[in-house]
C-alpha cells in the first residue's frame, strides 16, 4: 500500500498539494477574518498571492503570440482555415448553449422574486446606448499600440467601491444612472479619492473600464498573431527564422511554467485567504442573493459537468472524465486566480503533458478560446440580467430575451480573462434592454466567488474544445509526436516542430 501511495503522490504531487492549498487558504482566510487584521496587515498578507498572479501574467503575452504564430505557420493554408472555421463555430455554439441554459434556469427558479424592490423607481438613462456599447467592443479590437494594449490588460483591475461608505454616500447623491467603479492601478491608488473625484462624465469612466476594452485588445492581438502565423506559413523558408524564434520562445515559456509551478501551492494559500479577508460579510448575502447564487452555480455545474463533457463524448467517443482529470491543475489555478488568461500557461502544460494533445492544435485553439470562449461568463451575464429584471418587476418580452442572449454572447467575447471582467461587460447586456445599470451593485457581494466558478468553466470549455479539435483533425496531423513532424511549407522546411 505504501508503494502505491508513494507512486500516486509522485505522479499527482502538485495536484494534491494544490487541492490542499485551496482548502488551507479557505480555512486560514476565515480564521484570520476573526482576528480583524488592519488594512496594512491584509496587504502584507496578500503579497505572496500577488506574486503568483504576477508570475502568470508575465507569461501570457509571450505564450499567446509565440503559440499562435508558430502553431499556424506549421499548418498548411487549407488545414489552418478549416481549423479556424470549425473552432470558432464550435466556440460560438457552446457559448450560445450556455446562455440559453442560463435563461431557462433563471426563468424557472425566478431568484429575483426573493429580492424584489419595494419601489421600482425610474431606472434613468443608461450610461450609453447598446449600439454605442457594442461599437466600443469592436473599437477595442484594434489596439493602437500592441505593447501598450497588452500590458494595459493588467495595469488596472476593477474594484466595486460602492461598499466603501464614502462612495456609497456619493452613490445616493449622484444621479442613479451612474455605475460607480473604482479603477485601482497597481500603485494602490486610494479608491475613495477616485470615487469622490468624478470629474470625467460617466461615458468616459465606462469607456476606460478595462474589463471590456482589454478583452477586445487581447482579441486584436490574437487576430494579429494568427494572421502573422498564416502569413509566415506561406512565406516558406523566408518565414522560418521568425517561426524558429516563436518555437523556441514557446518552449522556453513552458519551461518557465514548469519552474513556476513549484511556487503554486504556496501562492494559492495566500491568494485564496487574502481574497476571503477582503470580501464583504458573507451573511450580508442572505436570502436576497442566495437564490441568485444557487441559480448561477447550478447553471455552471450543469454546463461544466454535463453539457460540455457530453459534447466531448459524442464527438470523440472518449471518456471525458479522464480528459478532465488531466486538466484538474488548471481548473484549480482558475479557481484560485479567477483569471482564465493567467491560467493559460497551466492549461497549455496540462493539455500537452497530461492529455497528450498535438502541440499544433493547442497552439491555435487554446489562445483563441481563452480570449473569445467564455461559456461561464455568458451564462452568468444572461442570468444576472434577467435576475435584475425580476428584481425590478420588469417583464421582458421575447424580443428582449433574444437581445439578452445575443448581447450576453457578444459581451462574453469582449470580456477579458481577468478577475470580474464579466461584471463590467454586463453593462452592455443591461443597456441593450433598458435595465438600470446601477443595479449591478446588487450582485457585487457574491461576484468575487461566482467569478471563480465561471472562470473554471471558461477554462474547461477551452480545454475540452482543444481535445475535440485534436480528434476532428487527427488525420491532418500524423500520429507521430508533433515534435518530429516537419513544417508543412511550400519550400523544404528548415526547422522541425
Ligand atoms: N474572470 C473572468 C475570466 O478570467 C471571467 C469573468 O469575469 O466572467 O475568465
Amino acid at each position: 500500500v505504501w508503494i502505491r501511495v508513494k507512486d500516486v503522490c509522485k505522479r499527482n504531487g502538485l495536484l494534491i498539494l494544490s487541492v490542499l492549498s485551496v482548502i488551507i487558504g479557505c480555512l486560514l482566510g476565515f480564521f484570520l477574518r476573526t482576528r480583524r487584521l488592519s488594512e496594512q496587515e491584509v496587504k502584507y498578507f496578500q503579497f505572496p498571492g500577488e506574486l503568483l498572479m504576477r508570475m502568470l501574467k508575465m507569461l501570457i503575452l509571450p505564450l499567446v503570440v509565440s503559440s499562435l504564430m508558430s502553431g499556424l505557420a506549421a499548418l498548411d493554408a487549407k488545414a489552418s482555415s478549416r481549423l479556424g472555421i470549425i473552432t470558432i463555430s464550435y466556440y460560438l455554439w457552446t457559448t450560445f448553449v450556455a446562455v440559453v441554459e442560463g435563461i431557462i434556469l433563471v426563468s424557472i427558479i425566478h431568484p429575483g422574486g426573493a429580492a424584489q424592490k419595494e419601489s421600482t423607481a425610474d431606472s434613468g438613462r443608461p450610461i450609453m446606448s447598446s449600439a454605442d456599447a457594442l461599437l466600443d467592443l469592436i473599437r477595442n479590437m484594434f489596439p493602437a499600440n500592441l505593447v501598450e494594449a497588452t500590458f494595459q490588460q493588467y495595469r488596472t483591475k476593477i474594484i466595486p467601491i460602492v461598499k466603501s461608505p464614502k462612495a456609497a454616500a456619493l452613490a445616493e447623491t449622484t444621479t442613479r444612472r451612474l455605475v460607480i467603479y473604482g479603477i485601482q492601478g497597481d500603485n494602490g491608488m486610494d479608491i475613495q479619492n477616485f470615487s469622490l473625484d468624478l470629474t470625467p462624465p460617466p461615458e468616459i469612466i465606462f469607456r476606460s473600464l478595462p474589463g471590456s476594452s482589454d478583452g477586445m485588445n487581447v482579441l486584436g492581438i490574437v487576430i494579429f498573431s494568427a494572421t502573422m502565423g498564416i502569413m509566415l506559413g506561406r512565406m516558406g523558408s523566408n518565414g522560418s527564422p521568425l517561426v524558429n524564434f516563436c518555437q523556441s520562445l514557446n518552449e522556453a515559456v513552458l519551461k518557465i511554467v514548469a519552474v513556476a509551478t513549484c511556487y503554486f501551492p504556496f501562492g494559492i494559500v495566500f491568494l485564496i485567504a487574502g481574497k476571503i479577508l477582503e470580501m464583504d460579510d458573507p451573511t450580508a448575502i442572505g436570502k436576497k442573493l442566495g437564490f441568485y447564487a444557487i441559480t448561477v452555480v447550478l447553471g455552471l455545474v450543469l454546463h461544466g459537468l454535463f453539457i460540455l463533457p457530453s459534447m466531448y463524448f459524442f464527438i470523440t467517443k472518449k471518456n471525458p472524465i479522464v480528459f478532465i482529470r488531466g486538466i484538474l491543475q488548471a481548473l484549480l489555478i482558475a479557481l484560485a486566480t479567477s483569471s482564465s488568461s493567467a491560467t493559460l500557461p497551466i492549461t497549455f502544460k496540462c493539455l500537452l503533458e497530461n492529455n497528450h494533445i498535438d502541440r499544433r492544435v493547442i497552439r491555435f485553439v487554446l489562445p483563441v478560446g481563452a480570449t473569445i470562449n467564455m461559456d461561464g461568463t455568458a451564462l452568468y451575464e444572461a442570468v444576472a440580467a434577467i435576475f435584475i429584471a425580476q428584481v425590478n418587476n420588469y417583464e421582458l418580452d421575447f424580443g428582449q430575451i433574444i437581445t439578452i442572449s445575443i448581447t450576453a454572447t457578444a459581451a462574453s467575447i469582449g470580456a477579458a480573462g481577468i478577475p470580474q471582467a464579466g461584471l463590467v461587460t454586463m453593462v452592455i447586456v443591461l443597456t441593450s434592454v433598458g435595465l438600470p445599470t446601477d443595479d449591478i451593485t446588487l450582485i457585487i457581494a457574491v461576484d468575487w466567488a461566482l467569478d471563480r466558478f465561471r472562470t473554471m468553466i471558461n477554462v474547461m470549455g477551452d480545454a475540452l474544445a482543444t481535445g475535440i479539435m485534436a480528434h476532428i483533425f487527427r488525420r491532418e496531423f500524423t500520429k507521430k509526436p508533433s515534435d518530429e513532424v516537419p513544417l508543412i511549407c511550400e519550400t523544404k522546411p528548415m526547422i522541425s516542430i
